[in-house]
Order: C-alpha cells, then structure tokens, then sequence
C-alpha cells in the first residue's frame, strides 16, 4: 500500500518542493522526505516507490512539468517508449526499475506500468479542473495509432493492435498489452488503444506511446474555464 501526501502544491514559491510519503509493503514500512527541485516549486507531484520479490520500483512524476525524463528500466526499447510518453505528454518523469530480468521483461514492464499508473493517480489528485478526457491519432511513416482515454477512475482496456515481430530489441511485443493493462489499472483510466494502419512493428508501437502522450496531456490539464469544477454531473469521479 502506498500513501502519498503532497505537502507542498502549486502556488508555492519556496524551493525545493518536499513532499512527504510513506511506503508499506509485506512488513516493512518506511517514510521519507523527497526533495524534489522545480523550477517556480509548482507542480502536480507523484512519487511511488514499489518492492515486491520480482522488481524494485521507484516513479516520481510531475504533471506540470516539460518532459524532462530520467528512465532506466533495464529495457532498452522499453526506455524508449516510456521517453516518449514523458516527451510528448510534458510529464517529468522519473523512472527507475531492477526487475528479475533474467526471467524475462514480464514483471519489470508490467510492475512499471503499476507504479507509473499509481503516481500519475495521485498526481492528480482530487481531478478539480482537469480537462478529464483526451484523444490523440499520431501518424509514424506508415503508422497510425488513435488513443481516447478518461480519467474516470473506471479502469478498462480497449486494446486493438497487432505485431507481427515477436520482440522489438529485448522486449517481447505482447507486453505491450500488458503495460497498458497496467497503467489503466493502477491509474483508474478507461483506456482504448487502436493501431489503425502500419507494417513496422518499431512504428506501430512507438505511435502508440506517442498518441497516449498527447491524449494524456491534454486529459491531465487544467481547463482554465473550470480550473475549480470537478469534470462530472455526479459530483463524484
Ligand atoms: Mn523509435
């Protein structure tokens, strides 16, 4: 179990952001104080750290940030794909992961996807004034990828693509899936991926990760006409 609390939030002028969060998990429990430099100090922070036998996990992202990004995964093209995501959604990320490797990528993508989920779920917080949804088709040579997405806090994944390549560098194509899976599930986001078109398995996976960049980008932004509306009649999300 993870709790997190944001101490500090935007507006604040004094540097370096702290932010102060506990982690739990089997018996050990510990807390520390993260400083966390940005400029200005404002910022939606979330910061993860995941152990389990199988992968040792720490997330810290800002949803205001410029995509900075500081990835390493032991994955090599998994690295890639979570620097776009980071790139093209603006969100800093950082991203560290020591997974049983030498089974396969199978836990180090799938947990990754989990704490990345989680700290861009507390990030956001309590969803006032954000824009909710986004949707995004990115185009890579022959490649077309649409991603739509809500941030409703109803997981679910709409997963339509297909690789016809088995593996891009060391990570299995079908993990793809499984790191969307993930993210939906961890995040509370009503997911749906579609490949529309594309030959190259390199092109269709990273238009994939690019197109859910720019859908969460915009989903993840204030809307400057409700800045302090919740984005539902319910009263609830
Ligand atoms: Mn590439």
């Amino acid at each position: 179990m993870v709790l997190l609390n944001e101490e500090s939030s935007a507006g604040s002028n004094a540097l370096p952001l702290r932010i102060k969060y506990s982690v739990s998990h089997n018996s050990l429990s510990e807390k520390k104080e993260i400083d966390m430099p940005k400029d200005g100090g404002a910022g939606r922070i979330g910061v993860i750290e995941r152990k389990t036998n199988e992968t040792k996990i720490s997330v810290s992202v800002n949803l205001d940030g410029t995509g900075q990004n500081d990835i390493q995964t032991g994955i090599g093209f998994f690295d890639h794909m979570l620097e776009q995501l980071s790139k093209h959604s603006l969100i800093d990320m950082t991203i560290k992961c020591d997974g049983d490797l030498h089974i396969d990528a199978h836990h180090s993508v799938e947990d990754t996807g989990i704490a990345l989920g989680q700290a861009i779920k507390d990030a956001i917080g309590d969803k006032k004034g954000i824009r909710r949804y986004g949707h995004y088709t990115v185009v890579m040579d022959e490649a077309r990828s649409m991603v739509a997405l809500d941030l409703s806090n109803r997981a679910f994944l709409v997963w339509d693509a297909v690789f016809t390549s088995p593996s891009l560098g060391e990570m299995d194509t079908e993990l793809f899936q499984e790191f969307f899976q993930a993210l939906a599930g961890a995040g509370g986001i009503t997911l749906h991926v579609e490949n529309q078109k594309g030959s190259n398995n390199h092109h269709i996976a990273e238009s994939i990760f690019k197109a859910c960049a720019k859908a969460l980008r915009i989903a993840v932004e204030i809307d400057p006409r409700a800045s302090e509306a919740l984005p539902s009649t319910k009263g609830a999300l």
